[in-house]
């Protein structure tokens, strides 16, 4: 992580890493509150504006990087992943954050995220899920629960929805978190530790679209919240814990579900080149592995 450490016993305050562009969300857009978090998460981190990228697909949480003063890219619709890690991988010393929705997530992006997951390079992904296509006026998405009423699904939806922390835990992610859009202090916490991880993170932010969900949807997820770091029976070491997390019926768990240590992606990649380098191949045997 490259942060400021001439600065290491000053406040780095939170508006440093805004940029000039007003956001367009709605009013009570829960993206307002992951842009807050994230921009508290940063300054705690003290992480340098000009070493920090932010990538994105298209949606309205995918506008993030435009609000955000750090290096950004507004990719297509669903290819945040790729570019992201393309990014960490060109760049070691880049703090790398993929951002996008459930629908640029978990529709057209869902093929690149059990590969970021197993593959561990050190970036953090985070999904500000509304359960919709909010940009494109209220589709039904993946992660729509059953029955919801959409511009697409007028008596209700049939299909059954994805869970992310389930899909992630089931491909390896060694850290997987949940947090909430009207929570932003234990957000904070949340993608500090999201952050400070060294793999692949991710975190899903329920992060509620008023305008096509309804107002409702802040208030039932408030109702539901559990807190796992106030829950003593909670070990985001064991997995079993993480698999009671995503059984659960009523509550809905917030914090860090799984944090389990593995060498990440360039690590691996170093130590790899490493050993490469001791035995030079030579070209006339590498041909010959071409030759009939
Ligand atoms: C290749 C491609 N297909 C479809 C679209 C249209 N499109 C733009 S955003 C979007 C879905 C946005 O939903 P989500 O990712 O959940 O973001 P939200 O707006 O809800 O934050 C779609 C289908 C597009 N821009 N590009
Ligand atoms: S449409 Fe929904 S997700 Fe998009 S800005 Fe408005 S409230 Fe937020
Ligand atoms: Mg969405």
């Amino acid at each position: 992580m490259s942060t400021v450490s001439d600065m290491a016993d000053q406040q780095v305050k939170p508006d440093v890493y805004k940029s000039s562009l007003k956001p367009v969300w709605c009013p009570g857009c829960g993206d307002y509150g992951v842009l807050n978090a994230l921009c508290q998460a940063f300054a705690r981190l003290k992480l340098k504006v000009e070493d920090t990228m932010i990538v994105s697909g298209i949606g309205c949480s995918s506008r993030l990087p435009g609000y955000l003063h750090s290096y950004g890219f507004n990719a297509v619709h669903g290819r945040a992943l790729p570019i992201a890690i393309g990014a960490k991988l060109a760049n070691h010393k880049l703090n790398v954050i993929a951002a996008g929705g459930d629908g640029d997530g978990f529709s057209i992006g869902i093929g690149h995220f059990p590969h970021a997951c197993r593959r561990n390079v050190d970036i953090t992904y985070i999904v500000m899920d509304n359960q919709v296509y909010g940009l494109t006026k209220g589709q039904l998405s993946p992660t729509s629960p059953d029955q919801a009423i959409t511009s697409t699904s007028k008596y209700g939806s049939i299909e059954t929805p994805i869970d992310p922390i389930r899909l992630a835990l089931g491909c390896e992610a060694p850290f997987i978190a949940r947090g909430f859009a009207g929570d932003i202090k234990h957000l904070v916490e949340v993608l500090v530790r999201a952050i400070k991880h060294r793999g692949f993170s991710f975190v899903q932010i329920l992060s509620p679209c008023v305008t096509y969900v309804g107002k409702q949807q802040f208030i039932e997820i408030k109702q539901r919240l559990h807190y796992l770091d106030q829950d003593p029976e909670h070990d985001c070491r064991d997995i079993a814990s993480a698999v009671k997390v995503i059984n659960e019926q009523d509550v809905i768990s917030v914090g860090i579900i799984r944090c389990h240590e593995r060498p990440h992606y360039q690590k691996k990649l170093a130590k790899l080149n490493k050993a490469a380098s001791r035995k030079k191949a030579k070209l006339e045997d590498l041909l010959d592995t071409f030759r009939p």
